[in-house]
């Protein structure tokens, strides 16, 4: 609506100010911002810290930027200061050079000051950054949910590992984490470096082949986070997108029982084709679907998968329409992905898109 008014305002303006353009980027701006409110996009925002090691570090980048923000006040108007205060008479006049010819002793002291200023600012800056990084590696980590994460191109591998023996699980792309209470993550990664980053929850943390690291957080308010990989790791880099549910105790518990069931057994003649061409076919080479022979790892656990609102580590809504275009020719929505394409008839994609859909 915004955007509509703005050529008007436009033709009624004397050209050559430019602010009717900058007005409808604004326009613009504040429109896409307000779309992105209205639907549940998950939140992507470092700036809005969602539990307390954000929270550490949005201080110190607050405290960082009050800071360097006012030396940059400081050093602007000591300069504009310096400008004006001796102006030459005219063109032609001598500079006035006096306060290098016989130095001043009011600015050795002032340049003297500014100089202990500056060392005590970068110290303090100093003391903040060691401070926040001990906070950060101080979260109390008792009770905390166990599980492991590994970095694939391009998607994300989660494994709750549980106490009770058996009773872990895989996903892929979607943590689900009980508000309040500590997550111990082992990171790992499968093939090139990735980075794990949810900007509302934590830092980053490199997910390096051959070697563990872990990272902990806490979600101290519920919501959708969405996370990204933050370290280059290929062609679809940008296309390695995950998302973490913080939700209370009892919704994080009924989701557990859900995701720890095997899959239902089909319930008709298509359902049953349909199990049928995918354990049978090169499909049960990489996917693991849990109460079948299917038992591939080379690419997502599938046994729960329609309980993820989206596919393709954040690439595209899980459709019935998505599902057959990614299952028919993966290749053409994310390029260069491992999944290769497939020849099925109409009749045998339809019955393995039935099947599919029993996942919940
Ligand atoms: C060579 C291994 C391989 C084969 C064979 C394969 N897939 Fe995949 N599949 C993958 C990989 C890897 C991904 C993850 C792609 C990504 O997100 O980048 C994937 C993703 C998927 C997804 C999306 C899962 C999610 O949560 O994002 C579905 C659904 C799927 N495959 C179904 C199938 C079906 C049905 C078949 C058989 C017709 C099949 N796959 C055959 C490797 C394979
Ligand atoms: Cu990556």
């Amino acid at each position: 609506m915004h955007i509509g008014q703005a050529p008007q305002r436009r033709r009624t303006k004397t050209a050559g100010t430019g602010r009717p353009g900058a007005r409808s980027l604004w326009a613009a701006a504040c429109c896409s911002s307000l779309a992105s409110t209205a639907s549940a996009a998950p939140a992507q925002d470092a700036l809005s810290p969602a539990g307390v090691q954000a929270s550490h570090i949005f201080s110190l980048w607050t405290l960082t930027l009050t800071v360097c923000s006012l030396v940059f006040a400081a050093v602007l108007i000591a300069l504009l200061i310096a400008m004006t205060r001796a102006p030459r008479a005219s063109r032609d006049a001598r500079a006035d050079l006096g306060p290098l010819e016989h130095p001043e002793r009011r600015v050795s002291r002032v340049v003297g000051g500014a100089s202990i200023v500056s060392v005590l600012l970068l110290f303090g800056l100093l003391v903040a950054d060691i401070a926040t990084d001990r906070a950060l590696s101080r979260l109390p980590v008792a009770n905390a949910v166990q599980l492991e994460m590994t970095g694939h191109q391009w998607w994300w591998e989660a494994r709750y590992t549980d106490d009770t023996p058996g009773s872990g699980f895989a996903v892929a792309n979607e943590l689900h984490v009980p508000v309040g209470r500590p997550v111990v993550i082992s990171l790992k990664a499968d093939d090139v470096i990735h980075t794990f980053w949810v900007p509302n929850l934590h830092g980053k943390k490199d997910m390096i082949p051959g070697r563990e690291s872990t990272i902990e957080f806490r979600a101290d308010r519920a919501g959708t986070y969405r996370g990204q990989c933050a370290e280059f790791c290929g062609l679809e880099h940008a296309l390695m997108a995950f998302t973490v549910v913080a939700e209370p105790a009892a919704e994080y518990d009924a989701w557990l029982a859900r995701q720890r069931a095997p899959a239902p057994q089909p319930a008709n003649a298509l359902q049953a084709r349909g199990e049928h061409l995918f354990t049978t076919g090169n499909c049960a080479g990489c996917h693991t679907v849990r109460g079948t022979s299917a038992q591939g790892v080379l690419g997502p656990d599938l046994t729960h998968v329609m309980s993820r609102p989206m596919l393709g580590a954040g690439t595209f809504a899980n459709t019935r329409a998505n599902l057959e275009s990614w299952i028919k020719a993966p290749g053409s929505m994310k390029p260069g992905t491992t999944m290769p394409p497939s020849q099925l008839s109409a009749q045998d994609l339809n019955a393995l898109v039935a099947w599919i859909g029993t996942l919940q």
